[in-house]
């Protein structure tokens, strides 16, 4: 069974599991008709890419003149759709001698009555000989790469231009644009020449901006489709954004990982998303998106890790989960955000929420800390705290950094937990105690939070942006704070070296020494206030 961190023990009104056993419906994706139709087409639905209506256009399309299907030829049907008037549209890939033919993939449309007709940019039949007068090995080293950062050239029939199709070795090569953005191009390098027939960015981004429900405009990457822009960052690991429609989650998908609700990746005519309040769907996607940026960067410039899973890959939301829901996820997968009640919780895509989900992640990636007992309660504490670090990190003037969770979708500006004085949710410990460890995860937290606070802030009162903090100690001392950017340095050195997936507060109090010996030296003014802000919360 997949296990879920969330955000909070609230009430979790809407997670019936019962109600989203439907599969969600496909995409309405319409393939271009090459002719109007028997009727104005009202729905179109994906059939498998291996459905009899696949296999029939297939040899439909073999059949047909216009799709310059020839000998040593072959066809792959990869998607198809159905539409409301009864006709199919089956887009293929196709191969000559083996080779794939890139831009050699067409869509055969299929009426009710039978007539055929077919979308494609080819223009002939092909007819090429197909082995290479140039060498991979030659190809590699005029490109400056090698098998072992690029792959091994893939021999190709690179029909991009249509009229002239050549062979060609494919070599894609992946670096760094000159504004620092990701690069991947794909070289098609004529096999007989040598010489480059074409480079391809695959990398498309398109600068955009969000109007968000909590931190105001925020700028965002975009990805350009046809002649619509998606919520999906190339730029960080291509983390993307859907709109679930308030479905909850199954039972398959609960017990299994499948049939999962889902549903669209938000995309707009312009690059512009949302309104800034719920009435637009796309607003908390907006915040969804910025917070996965925010964290994202986060981790890369303050911790040099690569997205949550440290590979740079990224990840994706989901908002609009279930009804009237008052929480957040991680999966193991995504991040999933309810809308909220709607009454006292708006949404609950606020930056530090945002911050904690994707740390869970980046918690099961690196110490994997169990989720019960004291090592739930390190594994909340971690994302509280990186969650924090990330609000502050983002700097953003509608929601400046404090130590509130949750502060910014909640009507009387409290938040969920507050890390100066975690015991005064009433549910929340301040100090450690052998029961701490019998508490949900949610509320042993408070030690680990307790403890960070007073390891960057200190003891005593502080207003932090405007914010009254103020914090005591169990054993009546009081604590210098070492700052924050010391503070979570050595916090994420702990979680990624030393902890292991059963650490206790007391092994949390090891790790964090070895962490801060490791950075600042033992006996350093860090080191040692480690050792006391641990004392102060009853950690010795
Ligand atoms: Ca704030
Ligand atoms: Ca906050
Ligand atoms: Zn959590």
């Amino acid at each position: 069974m997949r296990r879920s961190s969330s955000l909070a023990r609230l009430s979790s009104a809407g997670t019936t599991a019962l109600a989203a056993l439907a599969m969600v419906a496909a995409g309405t994706q319409a393939a271009t008709a090459a002719e109007p139709g028997p009727g104005r087409v009202t729905s179109t639905r994906q059939l498998p890419a291996d459905s009899s209506a696949a296999e029939a256009a297939v040899s439909a399309a073999e059949d047909l003149a216009a799709a310059k299907v020839g000998a040593k030829q072959a066809l792959d049907p990869v998607a198809a759709l159905s539409d409301s008037t009864g006709t199919t549209h089956v887009r293929m890939d196709r191969t000559y001698a083996g080779l794939r033919v890139v831009g050699g993939d067409l869509v055969v449309h299929t009426t009710k009555a039978g007539r055929v007709t077919s979308s494609q940019t080819l223009t002939r039949t092909l007819d090429l000989a197909t082995t290479p007068r140039v060498t991979a090995a030659k190809v590699l080293k005029q490109l400056g790469t090698t098998v072992k950062k690029s792959g091994a050239p893939e021999l190709v029939v690179d029909a991009i231009a249509g009229a002239n199709p050549r062979l060609a070795w494919l070599v894609t090569t992946s670096g760094t644009q000159a504004d620092g953005t990701p690069s991947r191009i794909d070289h098609y390098i004529d096999a007989s020449t040598g010489r480059t027939l074409h480079a391809v960015q695959r990398i498309h981004t398109v600068d955009g901006d969000g109007q968000s429900l909590y931190g105001g405009t925020v700028p965002l990457q975009l990805t350009q489709s046809g002649s619509s822009y998606l919520l999906k960052d190339p730029t960080r690991g291509n983390t993307y954004t859907i709109d679930v429609n308030n479905k909850t989650e199954s039972i398959l998908c609960q017990l299994l990982g499948i049939a999962c609700a889902t549903g669209p990746v938000f995309s707009s005519p312009d690059t512009h998303f949302g309104t800034g309040s719920t009435s637009s769907r796309e607003s908390a996607a907006v915040d969804a998106q910025y917070g996965t940026n925010v964290t994202w960067d986060y981790y890369k410039n303050v911790h040099g890790r690569n997205g949550i899973f440290g590979t740079g890959q990224g990840s994706f939301n989901r908002v609009h989960y279930g009804k009237n829901y008052v929480n957040a996820f991680w999966d193991g997968e995504k991040m999933t955000y309810g809308d909220g009640d709607g009454n006292r919780y708006g949404p609950l895509t606020s930056l530090d929420v945002a911050g904690h989900e994707m740390s869970h992640g980046v918690t099961e990636n690196s110490a994997n800390l169990t989720y019960s007992g004291e090592s739930g309660g390190l594994n909340e504490a971690t994302s509280d705290i990186f969650g924090t670090m990330v609000e502050f990190y983002a700097n953003n003037s509608q929601d400046k950094g404090d130590y509130l969770i949750g502060e910014q979708f909640d009507a009387t500006g409290q938040g969920l937990r507050r890390m100066d004085d975690p015991a005064s949710d009433g549910k929340s410990v301040n100090c450690w105690s052998s029961s701490v460890k019998n508490l949900d995860v949610h509320y042993s937290s408070g030690v680990g939070n307790h403890f960070f606070y007073l390891l960057a802030e200190g003891s005593g009162a502080k207003t932090i942006n405007g914010v009254a903090h103020s914090s005591s100690t169990c054993n009546g001392s009081s604590v210098s704070g070492i700052g924050r950017d010391a503070a979570q340095k050595i916090w994420y050195r702990a979680l990624t070296v030393y902890m292991t997936s059963s650490t206790n507060y007391a092994g949390a109090r090891t790790a964090s020494l070895n962490a801060a010996s490791d950075l600042y030296g033992a006996g350093s003014v860090q080191y040692n206030a480690v050792a006391s802000a641990w004392s102060a919360v009853n950690v010795n």
